[in-house]
């Protein structure tokens, strides 16, 4: 339609331009590429599920969302690369067209819309929803908003907690993990879409930050699931990989150990609900320095080691 499209591969771009340039990547590789919008935010605005792969039935596929929380740009800003990547080495580079044959590649790049938007446009440190869904005593009072989605997961949604990091029952927190799990039209949506594809999904990936650490199961408890050595030994496969490009170090565990358990979270819902044994959060760079705000010099090199450890991940899983 003659609209100029910003290439966002390096670069943040917000949730309107990052639609514009899912549509266009789409267009010029109609055979790699399908849209489906899984769902609606409160807000209205679309849920774009982006699926990538070469032709093929009944493919084992890869899961990989980000933006769940409204502040990490750095997330949709790594799936945009890692979508490029995938899209442009297709039958260039013969790792990358394998990966595109064995498995479909399903991408949420911004899996909380109305947040991210709100976080362009209003306040850059927001990190729920933007829904105001039970107007009970808090919510008149304070006309407090948003959800956060990964505490609004149903699995232990109601479990330990240890910091101030824990769901919690107020609507003003940051942490609110909402009136009831799957209170937001966001979290449902991913939910209702995994479910129905859980046969073929075969490893979660949820892209956050900060802190640098592969995140295994489980996010809101210390005790680790039986399969906890091979979820290891895939991770460490993945760290070593993206330590490889840049240097950069993750530290690998679970969340309860090694930064602060909660309940309500995806990849804890994916691994115990979904039945996806590969199930990880991510903590993209950088450990504090720029937090939040990661420059944006930054966001090419933090794709190229993120693909770099996606794809270690995933040649390891092979193994099993
Ligand atoms: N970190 C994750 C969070 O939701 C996490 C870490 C996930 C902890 C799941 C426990 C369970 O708090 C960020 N940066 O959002
Ligand atoms: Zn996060």
């Amino acid at each position: 339609n003659g609209q100029e499209v910003r290439d966002l591969v390096g670069e943040y771009g917000d949730f309107n331009e990052i639609m514009r340039w899912i549509e266009a990547k789409q267009s010029s590789h109609p055979s790699l590429i399908h849209l489906q919008d899984i769902g609606r935010s409160y807000e209205g605005r679309s849920m774009r599920l982006v699926r990538i792969g070469s032709r093929g039935r009944n493919k084992p596929a890869i899961w990989i969302d980000s933006g769940i929380h409204a502040r990490e740009w750095i997330a949709p800003a790594t799936s945009i690369y890692i979508m490029n990547e995938l899209i442009e080495s297709y039958g260039i580079d013969s790792n990358v067209t394998a990966l595109m044959d064995d498995f479909d590649w399903y991408f949420l790049p911004v899996a909380n819309p109305d947040g991210y938007h709100y976080s362009h446009s209003m306040d850059r440190f927001w990190r729920k929803t933007r829904s105001l869904l039970r107007p009970n005593w808090y919510h008149q009072r304070y006309r407090c908003q948003g959800v956060d989605l990964n505490r609004n997961f149903d699995f232990e949604w109601r479990g330990h907690c240890d910091s101030m990091h824990c769901r919690s029952r107020n609507p003003c927190d940051a942490s609110y993990a909402g009136s009831q799990p799957f209170s937001e039209s966001e979290s449902i949506a991913v939910a209702n879409f995994i479910l129905r594809n859980q046969g073929a999904l075969k490893m979660y990936l949820s892209l956050h930050s900060y802190s640098q650490m592969w995140l295994t199961p489980w996010g809101n408890s210390r005790r680790p699931p039986a399969d906890y050595p091979d979820l290891i030994r895939v991770a460490n496969a993945a760290v070593s990989a993206l330590h490889e490009v840049n240097g950069t170090e993750y530290k690998v565990g679970s969340p309860a150990v090694i930064l602060y358990a909660a309940g309500g979270g995806s990849y804890d819902w994916a691994k115990a609900i979904a039945n996806i044994k590969y199930s990880y959060t991510v903590e993209l760079r950088d450990t504090g320095d720029y937090g939040f705000v990661l420059p944006r010099r930054l966001v090419r090199p933090v794709g190229e080691e993120t693909w770099a450890g996606i794809k270690a991940a995933v040649e390891e899983m092979k193994t099993d």
